[in-house]
């Protein structure tokens, strides 16, 4: 099972020109498992939380592409604050790991790199079973 120490900021390649620069992620390269789905969450409000649960499967790259928010991280036993500014910096969550993410900055653009297509049997949205799945 994995905890929070196993989730861990990861630095991505940048090709700088001065014309502006590239970022180039390639699943299975530079990208440690098959990218199934991309995702990104935009217009959030400042006030707003999202996330709020963990999965049983799934493994996540999270890049903060544009403005600023802050992830938590909880393993059931320590939790982890990443505040996630750059998109030359992603966070890699590891499976069975709680998140939470708050305090977007106006703009900001979360891109999500996932290893599984979406499927809501791999949530587990209610903090209470989490805790069970975690004891056992
Ligand atoms: C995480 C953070 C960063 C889809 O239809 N397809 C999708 O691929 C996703 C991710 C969501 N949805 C639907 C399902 C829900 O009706 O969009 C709605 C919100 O989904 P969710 O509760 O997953 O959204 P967030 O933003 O709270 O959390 C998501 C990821 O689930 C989560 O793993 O780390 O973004």
């Amino acid at each position: 099972m994995n905890n929070v120490e196993d989730c861990i900021i990861v630095d991505l390649p940048q090709v700088y020109r001065s014309q502006g620069s590239l970022t180039a992620l390639e699943g299975g390269i530079n990208i440690p498992f098959d990218i199934q789905r991309v995702y990104y969450l935009y217009d959030v409000p400042n006030n707003s939380t999202r996330g709020g649960h963990a999965h049983y499967e799934l493994q996540q790259y999270v890049i903060a592409t544009s403005g600023s928010f802050t992830m938590m991280l909880d393993d059931g036993r320590n939790k982890k604050e990443f505040f996630l500014n750059t998109p030359l910096k992603a966070l890699y969550i590891k499976p069975g790991i709680w998140r939470e993410m708050k305090n977007f900055s106006s703009g900001s653009v979360c891109l999500v790199l996932a290893s599984l297509l979406y499927d809501e049997k791999d949530y587990i949205r209610s903090y209470q079973d989490f805790l069970t799945y975690r004891s056992l």
